[in-house]
C-alpha cells in the first residue's frame, strides 16, 4: 500500500525540507517525487494544475486527494491532521503561526535569496548580498533573544515554528551566515536535531523519486 503522504520537491530546496522534516518528526512515511525543475516541469500545465504556483513544495495527501503548496500552509495542515507540532491550546497555535509569519518575512528571505546567489541559482551581486547579511543579522537577534531561557521557540514544546526555522537556518552555512555569535539559536537547533525522528537535508531528500521504506 503507498504511503499517505507524496512529497514533490528538489533536493535543495529549503521549503521542501520543511515538509519532509514535518513529516519525519511526526512519523509519517511518505513517497517522495522528484521534479525535474532544470527541465522545466514545474512551469508545465500538468504540474500547474496541481501547483497554481509553479513551485515546490507539493504534497498530496491521498486519505482525501488533497494537493497542497505553500510550505508554511502544509505545516499547518499537517500538524491539523496527524495531531502532532501545532501547540496545545489556541494561545499556542496563535503564537507558533505568528512566528511562521515572522520568518517569512524576517528571516527566510534573508537566508534563502544570499544561498540561491551564492549557489548559482539566481543572480544577485555584492548589493543584495550585504543587504541579506544585514536582514539576517537583524532576524537572528530577535530570535536569539527570544530563546533566551527557552527550550523551544512556543512555550514547552517543539510546534510547526520551530520547524519552519529550523528548515531556514539548517541552511545558513550555504549563505554564508555564521550562527556562532547567536549562542540561544545555536543550542536550540541543536535540541531540535536531538529530536526523534531528525533527518538532515541531505538524508530526507534524495536527487530522485523514492517510494517510502
Ligand atoms: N513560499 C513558498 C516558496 C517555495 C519556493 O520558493 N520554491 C522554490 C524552490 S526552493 C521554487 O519552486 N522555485 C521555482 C520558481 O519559483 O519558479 C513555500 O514556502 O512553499
Amino acid at each position: 500500500m503507498p504511503a499517505r503522504f507524496e512529497l514533490h520537491g528538489i533536493a535543495f530546496s529549503g521549503p521542501t525540507y520543511k515538509v519532509g522534516l514535518m513529516l519525519t518528526l511526526a512519523g509519517e512515511p511518505f513517497d517522495y517525487v522528484h521534479v525535474n525543475m532544470m527541465q522545466g516541469e514545474h512551469k508545465q500545465s500538468a504540474y500547474l494544475a496541481r501547483q497554481r504556483y509553479g513551485q515546490v513544495p507539493m504534497l498530496l495527501d491521498r486519505n482525501n486527494g488533497r494537493q497542497l503548496c505553500q510550505s508554511a500552509a502544509i505545516l499547518e495542515y499537517l500538524a491539523d491532521t496527524t495531531g502532532k507540532f501545532g501547540g496545545a491550546s489556541l494561545d499556542e497555535r496563535l503564537q507558533a503561526r505568528e512566528w511562521l509569519y515572522w520568518d517569512f518575512d524576517r528571516l527566510a528571505p534573508a537566508i534563502f535569496r544570499s544561498r540561491s546567489i551564492r549557489l548559482g541559482f539566481r543572480k544577485g551581486g555584492q548589493e543584495i548580498l550585504d543587504m541579506c547579511a544585514a536582514e539576517a543579522a537583524s532576524a537572528l537577534k530577535v530570535l536569539d533573544q527570544h530563546l533566551a531561557g527557552r527550550n523551544w521557540v512556543v512555550y514547552e514544546n517543539a510546534t510547526i515554528a520551530d520547524i519552519d526555522i529550523f528548515g531556514v537556518l539548517v541552511f545558513a552555512g550555504d549563505a554564508a551566515v555564521d550562527l556562532a555569535p547567536y549562542a540561544h539559536v545555536t543550542a536550540w537547533m541543536e535540541r531540535f536535531e536531538a529530536l526523534p525522528g531528525f533527518a538532515a537535508p541531505p538524508n530526507l531528500l534524495p536527487m530522485e523519486s523514492r517510494a517510502a521504506a
